[in-house]
């Protein structure tokens, strides 16, 4: 099925007049009406109501049933992170571990492991592809992105959202080699893109990114960052890193890793 086919203009309008029934009543329809004219100036940004009503037309990547879940999921990149405060989260168990959420943000946010499995949970069987040219079947829960973002509440300039990792891959001289990847808001709403906490039901292991990791999941591999420590919300990409977005698209792979 097609989603339904919603302009920029028009979204921005629905976004400020409210949302309810207006995309229903038809974009176009409403873009003929006078007091529409006066929601365009103050429009600037898109609201989130705006975003997920945008997103209510995007697909989802295909989910799988648990009979097809691999048997077993490889993992790859980093798989034991070597700093000292990640060493000595992982000896406790990441009792005291936080993710960060600031940046462009009204509420920055630090949340506990046990705050992040209290919130609404999502579970879902995907698969996981490579470029390195594997595949596996997993199931992963975890909350949302798109609630934690709503709590730490993105200002209206937020073009992308980016994950800070705990592991080092080593970098030039002058670069931290910090693993870190980036999103947009599209992907950054998406109902299917969650923070992992567990994989096939049980607490996310280290060498799968625990205590948390990224699954955005109509994207490649690399993509789907573990060990995520900060979550921060900017409108540019430039400064951080070699400015690609991500430790791999430093390197030469693509920001939009479409599967
Ligand atoms: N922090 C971090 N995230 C990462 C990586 C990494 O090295 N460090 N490797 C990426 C790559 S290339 C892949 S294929 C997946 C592997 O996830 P897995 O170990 O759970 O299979 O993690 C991705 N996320
Ligand atoms: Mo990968």
């Amino acid at each position: 099925m097609m989603p339904p086919r919603v302009s920029r203009r028009g979204l921005i309008a629905t976004g400020a007049a409210g949302l309810g029934g207006l995309l229903l009543s038809g974009c176009d329809r409403l873009s003929r009406a006078p007091s529409f004219q006066n929601f365009i100036g103050r429009g600037e940004g898109l609201t989130m109501g705006a975003q997920r009503l945008l997103l209510a037309g995007q697909p989802l990547a295909p989910e799988f049933k648990p009979a097809d879940l691999s048997p077993v999921f490889r993992a790859n990149g980093s798989t034991l992170p070597t700093s000292p405060l990640y060493q000595s989260l992982m000896a406790d168990g990441f009792a005291d571990y936080r993710l960060v959420v600031d940046g462009l943000v009204g509420q920055p946010l630090s949340l506990s492991l046990a705050q992040l499995k209290a919130m609404p949970t999502r579970t879902q069987i995907t698969r996981h592809d490579c470029v390195e040219g594997w595949s596996a079947i997993g199931q992963w829960t975890g909350a949302p992105l798109a609630r934690i973002l709503a709590l730490a509440r993105p200002l209206a300039s937020v073009r992308y959202v980016i994950f800070h990792c705990a592991d080092n891959l080593g970098g030039g001289p002058g670069e931290s080699g910090l693993y870190y990847e980036s999103i947009d808001l599209f992907d950054a709403f998406h109902p299917q893109t969650i923070l992992a906490w567990a994989l096939n039901g049980q607490p996310l292991d280290v060498s799968h990114g625990a205590p948390l990791r990224l699954r955005v999941e109509r994207q490649l591999g690399y993509k789907q960052a573990k060990y995520v420590m900060r979550i921060e919300l900017a409108n540019r990409m430039d400064g951080l890193g070699r400015g690609k977005g991500g430790f791999w698209e430093d390197r030469g792979y693509a920001w939009y890793a479409g599967i």
